[in-house]
């Protein structure tokens, strides 16, 4: 396919200065998250070379020392001169910004777009890296030091091999952490296994009292996936598995139904999880909808009375992964995870429906189960919106009063206006008195909020302390909320550093996560950090969030043991240091809280609150009469 494709594709961009500068702005982060980022970067350049075909197998390895490499049997990243660099294409690619080759539109099909900032990044934020590359008969060396040549590129053998070898030491001075982890580096590498079929990727970790391995290969690709997640639930029908091209658009689906009544859905474009969605998750759900509905009429599964499907009715219990290949993806939204190509949208929207179409029809039995199952969905649904219109009715949200405890902020601005959700009245006592009235509202919550079996929405608005918050909020909830009516740009959840904090911060999410989604993805959540220390020397005082921070400080500062304070909770700090620590904006930390792993975040919220898959099956018992009458 690229048989012409050299160095001269390669384009030069910027140097690598920036990166060392401002690390965040090219991984994220400089704490785990962001260390592991550069083994994302390494190991996507591996999977482009398998996506494009030239690949087969790939290592990754953690080494005794700590430093990690990945290998594979690609074509070998190309040694000879660069023209506009004047040096090798490798080493181009290892200390030019952007110079992988992916923008001049001549080399790979598809690649990454969000992790795609290029292994130079890598090479910027390492100690050391060095690349061995095989190929043109020739077994090839470079290696780097803070990103600058430290040994230029030399054949040290010959070689009728094509492989390349990338090995980096990240920086200590540039990450909080260069601790890998495996289990982190386990699951990714098991992830883009089940997204590029027929690769074999292994892990090794070498580390001394670490040492541990895992191979994947999936023959069955993103159906094994669905296959995997389906593990443990009650399946209905078979695993379903879609595979086209359209207008450039390469398209992977596959999906099956469960008696679950959540959805698991998960979409990639270019193997990148695109945790906000997209066009192909809009295309692949306007499908889903329309041709159940379609097939259901047709079928009588829908009588004449009976309203169409919602796409919520259709998607209750599905596990989905839509994987699209595109040449040029567009990544938008709040963390650059939403994929945005429009033609993506039609180009599975048409692919999806034509085949599952067809599928229905050739399998009857499997079809009258998933529209008995969405037939379940629509009962539940409208059981439940009955139930939660009798609550509101009652006057739940009455009034369009603010809640009594609610100490609003002057302004009215939602641009510079944050709420403070403070656990107990004497936290709350002190946030309102040392807050900045302006710009911040503080909104005590007493006691725990909610237990675990309460989550469903019309028992949540029936509990005073949420509905204070909903109704402080502004954004309503449920169909008729509307993210333009939050009436703060920031929710923060100040809580204690102790297990009820930790309770209530956890019901809190769950909720956010549950009914106000949108408002985690737009990172409107964020979560207060106060210090757990206070230490004193004379009139000096210092705070620390970790107890490493404070062993260091008490080092540095050689602060006495009686002048440390642990703050067992908010209401031990007075108001004045409440705001110092942690609610002035300019010295405050706060944690956003977004939806980066939506699979974790799932399987954590389903685990602690596993309150609300009960309560929900008991609801639909109790609705058993309307559910049974399906005659299908
Ligand atoms: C640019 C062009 C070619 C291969 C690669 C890059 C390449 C990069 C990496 C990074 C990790 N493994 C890799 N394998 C290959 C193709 C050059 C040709 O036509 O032979």
């Amino acid at each position: 396919m690229t048989s012409q494709y050299s160095a001269k594709d390669i384009q030069v961009l910027e140097g690598l200065e920036p990166v060392r500068k401002r690390p965040g702005m090219y991984i994220g982060s400089t704490d785990e998250r962001g260390l592991h980022h550069l083994v994302w970067e390494v190991l996507d350049n591996a999977i482009d070379e398998a996506m494009a075909g030239f690949c087969e197998n790939i290592d990754v390895r953690i080494h005794e020392d700590g430093s990690v490499s990945v290998w594979d049997d690609g074509r070998g990243i190309p040694v000879e001169k660069h023209e506009q660099t004047g040096i090798s294409a490798v080493e181009t690619v290892l200390t030019v910004l952007h110079a992988g080759g992916k923008f001049g539109g001549g080399g790979y099909k598809v690649s990454g777009g969000l992790h795609g900032v290029g292994v130079s990044v890598v090479n910027a934020l390492s100690s050391r890296t060095e690349v061995t590359v095989k190929r043109d008969g020739g077994k090839y060396f470079v290696a780097f030091e803070s990103g600058a040549p430290a040994h230029p590129l030399k054949k040290i053998a010959d070689s009728d091999k094509h492989s390349t070898l990338v090995q980096f030491w990240p920086d200590p001075n540039i990450f909080e952490t260069t601790e890998f982890d495996f289990d982190t580096i386990k699951k990714r590498v098991r992830q883009q296994a089940y997204l590029t079929k027929g690769v074999t990727i292994t892990l090794y970790d070498a580390r001394k009292d670490k040492v541990n391995a895992a191979q994947f290969y999936f023959e069955g690709g993103i159906t094994s996936f669905v296959h995997h997640l389906n593990e443990d639930k009650d399946r209905i029908g078979q695993a379903i598995y879609f595979e086209d091209e359209e207008n450039n658009v390469s398209v992977e689906i596959a999906l099956q139904y469960t008696q679950e009544f959540r959805e698991t859905i998960f979409s990639f474009a270019n193997n990148i999880q695109t945790i906000e969605g997209g066009t192909h998750l809009t295309g692949f759900a306007t499908a889903l909808t329309r041709t159940l509905n379609k097939y259901c009429r047709d079928h009588s599964f829908l009588k004449e009375k009976d309203p169409n499907f919602t796409s919520e009715d259709v998607r209750e219990g599905l596990t989905a992964i839509i994987s699209v290949k595109v040449r040029d993806p567009q990544f938008e939204g709040q963390t650059k995870s939403k994929l945005g190509n429009s033609e993506v949208r039609t180009a599975v929207d048409k692919i999806f429906s034509e085949k599952f179409i067809e599928f229905l029809a050739e399998n009857p039995s499997d079809a009258k189960a998933i529209a008995s199952k969405c037939s379940l969905a629509t009962k539940a649904r409208l059981a439940a919106r009955a139930a939660r219109d009798t609550v509101i009715r009652k006057g739940a949200l009455d009034g369009l009063n603010l809640p009594g405890k609610l100490a609003d902020c002057a302004s009215k601005d939602p641009e510079n206006s944050e709420l403070f959700i403070v656990e107990g009245d004497s936290a709350g006592g002190s946030a309102k008195q040392g807050r900045d009235r302006h710009t911040q509202a503080i909104l005590p919550l007493r006691g725990k909020i909610l237990n675990t079996e309460e989550s469903r929405l019309d028992r949540m608005l029936a509990n005073n302390e949420i509905k204070s918050l909903v109704v402080a909020m502004g954004t309503a909830i449920g169909d008729t909320f509307e993210l333009s009516r939050l009436r703060y740009k920031k929710i923060v959840i100040m809580t204690d550093a102790d297990v009820d904090g930790a309770h209530i911060r956890t019901l809190l999410l769950t909720l956010f996560y549950r009914h106000f989604k949108p408002l985690v993805t737009s990172g409107n959540i964020f979560i207060a950090q106060p210090p757990l220390y206070k230490l004193a020397k004379g009139k000096e005082v210092w705070y620390a969030m970790t107890d490493e921070e404070k062993e260091r400080i008490m080092k540095e500062h050689d602060v006495k043991g009686e002048n440390i304070q642990r703050y067992k909770g908010l209401g031990e700090m007075n108001p004045e240091q409440l705001w110092e620590t942690t609610m002035n904006p300019e010295t405050r930390t706060l944690a956003q809280v977004t939806v980066s792993d939506a699979e974790r975040a799932d399987h954590l919220f389903r685990v602690l609150m596993s309150g609300d898959v009960l309560p929900r099956r008991k609801f639909i018992q109790t609705h058993a009469a309307d559910v049974k009458d399906l005659d299908i």
